[in-house]
């Protein structure tokens, strides 16, 4: 067009609109193909050794296992890939301090295997259920990465457009869904107030992906990290990575070990025990205040969410909420 320039729109910014617009994105070769085949090669002994999922919503065809950090050198790539984590941090990063792991976990549908119940997993929160889907929070980042190319045929994972400003409705109809057909090397990237599903493998071979998934820090997380990645595990990470998975206090003072930030487990400072405080600034700016006597008690502290000095200044939950 005459006198308008026309610039591409980056990835980051393409994935972020169709996460608003449409509650997943797919996103081609974010990846090297090769970086996946060697990913499923070191998984493949551990899909060998695993039993059918039982329970209802897993899928009595479908083997599942996790902690893949520990499982392949590889996983941890994924893990941290910067697009990924850029949109996952904003997404969720206006509601918590940081974002955390919420799982690893590979799945297979083997042939045959039927479709999965459609759901969101936000559900998993009951608190996800309390706020008003006008404010627009999320709690959940999922990421799928094909291991073996997803197709209609063998099962790929069926979403639902829209259906994150659709959350009253607990189903849609299925021939609303997209098919997320995928090759080795891509992503799709879907919000945790997204329906979704695992679709149905009719063919001979196996279906294999992995889910990675990011959650609001405050949140427990569906893999206990701590379990997964034990000190002796998670001191072999890079910082950043240790972080991720659950080795960082979340502000204020959620996640500690002997009230303190539990990176300590990973640097061997538990000489000298003793709780560390660790605040956002406005907490510390509103003790200080309180401290000097700025602050009536009676005085009501408009805040979001909050409105009370008493809640507004209770870290480690002491103090009355009232
Ligand atoms: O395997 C898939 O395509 C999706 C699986 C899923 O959504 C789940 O297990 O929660």
């Amino acid at each position: 067009m005459m006198g308008e320039t026309m610039t591409a729109i980056s990835p980051h910014a393409r994935c972020m609109a169709d996460l608003h617009e449409q509650g997943y994105a797919i996103i081609t070769d974010l990846v090297s193909a090769d970086l996946i085949t060697a990913l499923g090669a070191d998984l493949a002994p551990q899909f060998a050794n695993t039993g059918f999922s039982e329970g209802s919503f897993s899928g009595a065809e479908t083997r599942r296992f996790a902690g893949l950090l520990k499982r392949s050198s590889h996983a941890a790539s994924l893990v941290e890939h910067e697009l990924i984590l850029k949109i996952g941090e904003d997404m969720l990063g206006p509601w918590c301090d940081h974002i955390s792991l919420n799982l690893t976990q590979a799945i297979e549908l083997a042939p045959g295997a039927a479709s999965q119940v459609p759901h969101r997993d936000q559900d998993m929160w009951p608190c996800s259920g309390l706020v008003a889907q006008e404010r627009g929070v999320e709690f959940l980042i999922n990421v799928m990465w094909p291991l073996s190319d997803f197709t209609q045929d063998n099962g790929a994972t069926l979403v639902w457009p829209g259906s994150h400003r659709q959350q009253d409705e607990l189903l849609i109809a299925p021939e609303e869904a997209v098919i997320a057909e995928m090759a080795q090397g891509s992503a799709l990237v879907f919000l945790g107030s997204t329906l979704h599903a695992a679709g149905a493998n009719h063919t001979a071979l196996p279906r294999r992906g992995i889910i990675i998934s990011y959650c609001l820090g405050w949140l427990k997380p569906y893999e206990l990290p701590w379990l997964a990645y034990p000190p002796e595990v998670a001191r072999q990470f890079p910082k950043s990575l240790a972080r991720l998975a659950g080795y960082q206090v979340h502000r204020p003072n959620l996640g500690t070990y002997e009230g303190r930030c539990p990176s300590l487990l990973l640097d061997g400072t538990l000489d000298t025990p003793g709780a560390v405080d660790a605040l956002l600034p406005e907490q510390e700016e509103l003790i200080r205040a309180w401290r000097s006597g700025m602050i009536d008690p009676k005085r009501t502290v408009a805040r979001s969410g909050q409105s009370t000095l008493a809640a507004t200044v209770s870290p480690g939950g002491q103090a009355s909420h009232g």
